[in-house]
């Protein structure tokens, strides 16, 4: 009993860990002063290059693997949200290079003009 609320314990810290490598440290001004209003009014785009490893239809969101966006993310693998145009389009489909906006925006982040690299 003990050992399963342990593993619990640290899975919800581990989920913690990895979000906050994804979305803690973004825009500095951002970061330093971040209400959800702030970003709300000013949402920055910044370019993203990446192959998409999955489509999550029902969650609206492509799983990305995207290349170093300098100053905003490293490179990594993440879920990011698309509308339902981009959902049906060629760039959700498993395996394709894209490229597009990352937008953070208060439900978390987005991508979008997300279209097949060239
Ligand atoms: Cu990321």
């Amino acid at each position: 009993m003990k050992s399963v609320f342990l593993i619990l314990l640290i899975s919800s810290f581990l989920t913690r860990a990895s979000a906050d490598d994804c979305c803690a440290a973004p825009v500095a001004g951002v970061a330093a002063t971040g209400t959800e209003k702030e970003i709300e009014t000013a949402p920055a785009r910044h370019p993203l290059k990446g192959v998409v490893l999955d489509v999550l239809a029902e969650k609206s969101a492509l799983l990305v693997k995207h290349e170093e966006i300098p100053g905003v993310m490293k490179a990594m693998t993440m879920l990011l949200k698309v509308d339902a145009e981009t959902l049906k389009s060629d760039a959700a489909k498993k395996g394709a290079a894209i490229t597009g906006q990352l937008v953070r925006k208060t439900d978390g982040w987005w991508l979008e003009s997300s279209v097949i690299a060239k």
